[in-house]
């Protein structure tokens, strides 16, 4: 009911408008007026309300620059500063560009509204004024385009060797923080390697991986082809069935080609296989760093494109399927620093997703912990190598106590540091 007596006052409205219209022309023709015939008051009323939107703009731009113009702390990166710098250049010459062309429109239009005692100067081309308003914006644009670049490199260049490297990866929708160990190589990775339904969610390579896998995929290969071994299954089977399985064996044996290929890869004797055997998979998902200390952030994605933004640290960079992407930075404020700076104990870095991949996109985010060296070190020796963490009721059969089980885990790890370091030399 209350819709239909909306309805009803719209049309009314619309109609009554249109008639409103004919009576407006009616008159002017009575009155012997052109349509385009302007009163000079008409004119000058639209000059004043030119200056007046000018003014009502220009006030609401520069309020809205102020209250919202700076949501993030202080950057707490070394490159953050810079690229805060950038920012600000840039975002100074934008709002001078801004004001100065607007008010040169907003103030000619007023200025030289038409009067029927005045006339227009005919002003065809100045050699002078071309050349000002094109040599200007270049040198403008030249600065802002290299001294962007230059920045920008500052942030994605070679990485110093003592950096840590970590690598992050995107899945829908979480993130997976991963280590190097001991040997601060991160393990080679390779898509044909992830079992989703086994631990080895980001593929790492290891000898004992290569072989699960194969044993994995062989038992799926005998499960499918157990389906269609007799003629008795096959008549029982529909075809599209049949061709399905057949299917499905065809691509699981193409795979176990590729799992091949991948040992058959590994040229150099088995050091690149090794490197992954001490790598830490963080757990809970959180990215640690110490502060200070060169990091290179190693970016996969094992789905879709996600975007990894650490807005505190001014740090942005697409995580694509197949194409490995990377930066490096250096964080300078701890977390409890910052905590205390911003007089909020609750507060944390946040590495999030920024790129709509999907409907839990929002929550894709996980905590960065900036702290100590000794913090981190320590955060890091509560953190399982990666194949123990595939194997915990093995470690545990092993050995009788936990204590014990640490023991054995350190040494272990030590174990395959200095068989790392004898294959490369
Ligand atoms: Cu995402």
């Amino acid at each position: 009911m209350m819709k239909l007596l909306i309805v009803l006052v719209v049309v009314l409205g619309i109609i009554a408008l249109a008639q409103l219209a004919k009576v407006y022309e009616g008159t002017r023709e009575l009155r012997k007026n052109r349509e385009e015939d302007i009163s000079y008051a008409d004119n000058r009323m639209n000059a004043f309300l030119l200056i007046v939107w000018m003014i009502v703009f220009f006030v609401s731009s520069a309020y809205l620059m102020i209250v919202y113009g700076k949501t993030l702390p202080e950057s707490a990166s070394e490159h953050g500063v810079a690229m805060d710098m950038l920012m600000d250049v840039n975002l100074w010459l934008i709002t001078f560009v801004f004001f100065a062309v607007n008010a040169l429109l907003f103030i000619f239009s007023a200025k030289y509204y038409y009067r029927r005692d005045r006339k227009a100067k005919f002003f065809p081309h100045d050699n002078r004024l071309e050349l000002i308003w094109t040599v200007d914006p270049s040198v403008v644009l030249a600065f802002i385009i290299i001294y962007g670049l230059r920045t920008w490199n500052s942030m994605t260049g070679e990485t110093s060797a003592e950096a840590i490297q970590v690598e992050v990866t995107s899945e829908q929708f979480k993130w997976f923080v991963r280590y190097p160990g001991a040997d601060d190589v991160l393990g080679a990775v390779n898509v044909n390697m992830i079992d989703p339904g086994a631990q080895n969610l980001l593929g790492i390579i290891t000898e004992e991986n290569i072989a699960a896998r194969l044993e994995k995929v062989d038992e799926d290969i005998a499960k499918e082809e157990a389906k269609i071994d007799t003629q008795a299954k096959v008549d029982l089977l529909p075809d599209s069935e049949v061709e399905a399985i057949e299917d499905k064996i065809y691509r699981l044996q193409r795979l176990k080609r590729r799992i091949m290929d991948i040992k058959n890869y590994d040229v150099n004797g088995i050091s690149a296989w090794k490197a992954g055997e001490d790598d830490i998979i963080a757990s809970p998902a959180e990215l640690h760093l110490p502060v200070g200390v060169e990091v290179e952030l190693n970016f996969r994605s094992k789905d879709v494109i996600h975007s990894a933004y650490m807005p505190h640290f001014r740090a942005q960079m697409n995580t694509v399927p197949g194409v490995p992407t990377r930066f490096k930075m250096t964080p300078t404020i701890t977390t409890a620093d910052m905590r205390a700076k911003l007089d909020d104990p609750n507060f944390n870095y946040l590495l999030l997703c920024n790129k709509i991949c999907g409907v839990s996109h929002y929550n894709m985010k996980i905590p960065i912990i900036i702290e100590t060296q000794e913090e981190y070190e320590q955060w890091l020796s509560t953190q399982k190598t990666f194949v123990a963490a595939e194997e915990p009721a093995e470690s545990t059969e092993d050995n009788a106590s936990e204590g014990e089980m640490e023991e054995s885990e350190a040494e272990s790890s030590e174990d395959v540091t200095a068989q790392v370091i004898t294959n490369e030399n």
